[in-house]
């Protein structure tokens, strides 16, 4: 049997590909893949919260107020930040305003990180995959300083390292540091992450399109157009595409990532800049899908590039294989 390689011994090896790398961003790693692993412990015990010891939200058979899922993995991935020191501030799609950390040790720190704790979290009541996003950015704040918001609104070309927790049939951790992706499956009985997704890389092209087509009468004639492409004969493979859409943007990246699709939420006139935000889930995903090989853009640019100007800024978002997304553009 060949050797199993940790998520820790992994993160460890890398450290060398960055030449002044303190540790500190392996530590940041490591404090993410422990919140997770938290969280992905709650995840599992979702339906048995709510169906036999009480809905979440509502009390427990001690007369205890329950937590929302949400706002658990929230405060486990902050709680993991506080105590790690190794970021400055965080940013999360849960709150309104970034959180400057007070202690001198954060203070010091090098990065701060943005993230949405439970994507998706509109799937827990019916037990389908919802998942963690993440990004990671060195701050622009001179350091001794508490965090600023210039330093939560870079554009995603400054992002240090990126990724997401998938809490599907297995949980599952992906991320990119800008030198590939990879991918790590926790075995649960003894909490450890593996690696078994190396050097992920996304199909050029694919067969299946992600979207919520219940839009589509909202959607532009350019989209429109698209979609009865995907579902013609007339594409290259010469049958309809499939649909597949979760409504789990992680879970359905993920999919797509590994068979070669599209995900699409555009602008609508009932969201007119979009659903998903740029911070929390856009970035973080485009970065790994041109890790991985493939592309994302707003409709118009490359996410990367977007100059943020809110923390909770939406945009338009088109991500997937490198054809699919080129294809919609109409580059083809
Ligand atoms: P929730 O976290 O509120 O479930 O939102 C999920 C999400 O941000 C993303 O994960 C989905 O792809 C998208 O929204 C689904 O939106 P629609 O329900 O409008 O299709």
């Amino acid at each position: 049997m060949s050797k199993l390689t940790t998520l820790h011994e992994f993160i460890v090896s890398k450290q060398k590909d960055f030449p002044f790398a303190t540790g500190e961003l392996s530590r940041l790693l490591n404090d993410i893949a422990l919140a997770s692993k938290i969280v992905s412990n709650d995840v599992r015990k979702a339906g048995l919260v709510d169906h036999i010891l009480g809905a979440q939200g509502g009390q427990n058979v001690q007369g205890e107020e329950q937590q929302k899922l949400d706002v658990v993995a929230d405060e486990a991935f902050i709680r993991a930040f506080k105590n790690g020191g190794e970021v400055c501030g965080i940013a999360s799609e849960e709150n309104d305003d970034f959180l400057a950390f007070e202690s001198e040790q954060a203070q010091n720190a090098n990065y701060v990180i943005l993230f949405d704790p439970l994507d998706g979290s509109s799937n827990i009541d019916v037990n389908v995959s919802i998942g963690t996003i993440f990004s990671i950015y060195r701050r622009v704040s001179p350091q001794g300083t508490k965090a600023t918001l210039a330093d939560m609104l870079q554009p995603g070309t400054q992002q240090v390292a990126a990724g997401y927790v998938l809490y599907g049939s297995s949980t599952l951790l992906v991320y990119t540091t800008g030198k590939g992706v990879n991918g790590f499956t926790l075995d649960p009985s003894i909490g450890e992450y593996f690696l078994s997704h190396p050097d992920m890389k996304m199909p050029e092209n694919g067969r299946l399109y992600s979207v919520n087509e219940g839009n589509l009468n909202d959607f532009d004639p350019q989209l429109r157009a698209y979609l009865a492409y995907c579902q013609s004969n007339e594409n290259q493979t010469g049958k309809p595409y499939s649909g597949r859409y979760i409504g789990s943007l992680v879970a359905d990246f993920h999919r797509n990532l590994i068979k070669g699709g599209i995900y699409i939420y555009p602008t609508v006139p009932s969201a007119p800049n979009g659903r998903l935000r740029l911070l929390y889930e856009c970035n973080p995903l485009a970065f790994i899908a041109e890790q991985a090989g493939g592309l994302a853009t707003d409709g118009q640019r490359r996410i990367l590039d977007i100059q943020p100007t809110e923390l909770h800024q939406r945009v338009g978002f088109y991500i997937g294989s490198k054809l699919m997304v080129e294809k919609a553009m109409g580059l083809h």
